[in-house]
């Protein structure tokens, strides 16, 4: 068997489904959210030249479009530093190597969790940046939640200009609803992907400064109106309204789409 055979009963052949990667750090909930999303059913697939396994199942029930959801390794950053992560980072740009006829992913679903924003805040950003299509599954609330600084989705989705869905990886609460916003932004004009060769430290810096500046405006937000954030469910931003979705236009540097509440 060729190293990009997907093993068992997944079609490689059937460029008219929809392909949505689960990427991000490890712990923040991917496996959790993947289950939920196919009914724990996985193949497990390598891919090639790298001894990186991924599980890949359709997803559950009936969407309108059938759909693969791919479960990959941790990343923290869109720059890899070994090789299981060059290899989890070639499922966003050359995707085609593990399931032909897909260049990228149609969407990626990016578990941030919600006790540990700023370092995932980042990743997300770098994702905007290199042109994917994201969707933001909070994870972890709940453990934010009783640390006293529960994440407002709504207020997160405003200051990123990505759609945010709260959801609890261990009991699938909000899984249906995050799968009603992928499914939108999937529908959503394509864009270029391009994905970072390294980053400038200045890039970086001002990365972090970008996602402690989101941080702190949401832990204000709880200190200046305890009990004022909606706690249950979850908050969409659907594409369109409330922003330019894929504009980027403005994303980085001054004119950030940052604001203080
Ligand atoms: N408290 C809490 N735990 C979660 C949540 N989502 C996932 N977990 C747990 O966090 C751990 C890591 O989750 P996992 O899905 O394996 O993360 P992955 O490494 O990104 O695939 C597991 O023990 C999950 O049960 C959540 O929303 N709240
Ligand atoms: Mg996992």
């Amino acid at each position: 068997m060729s190293a990009a055979t997907l093993v068992g009963d997944v079609s490689m052949e059937a460029p008219s489904e929809a392909v949505w990667v689960l990427a991000g750090p490890p712990n923040a909930g991917k496996t959790s959210l993947y289950n939920h999303l196919t009914g724990a059913r996985y193949r497990t697939v390598n891919y090639p030249g790298a001894t990186v396994d991924y599980c890949i199942g359709t997803l559950a029930g009936k969407p309108e479009r059938p759909t693969l959801v791919l479960d990959s390794p941790g990343i923290v950053s869109l720059v890899a530093r070994s090789d299981d992560e060059r290899a989890a980072l070639s499922t966003l740009d050359e995707l085609g190597r593990l399931l032909p006829g897909h260049a990228v992913p149609d969407v990626v679903v990016v578990p941030v969790d919600a006790s540990q924003m700023s370092r995932h805040l980042v990743l997300v950003r770098q994702m905007r940046r290199a042109g994917l299509r994201t969707v933001v599954a909070l994870t972890m609330n709940d453990i934010a939640r009783a640390q006293g600084r529960p994440v407002d989705p709504a207020r997160l989705s405003d200051y990123l200009s990505v759609v945010v869905v709260e959801v609890d990886g261990r009991s699938g609460h909000g899984v249906q609803e995050l799968r009603a916003a992928v499914e939108q932004v999937a529908a959503l004009p394509a864009t270029r992907v391009a994905l970072p060769t390294e980053f400038s430290l200045e890039q970086v810096a001002e990365d972090f400064a970008w996602a402690d500046r989101i941080e702190s405006a949401l832990s204000e937000i709880v200190k200046r109106r305890p009990g004022a954030i909606s706690t249950a469910g979850c908050s969409i931003r659907w594409p369109g309204r409330r922003f330019s979705f894929w504009s980027w236009e403005g994303f980085s540097g001054a004119s950030s789409p940052w604001r203080p509440p």
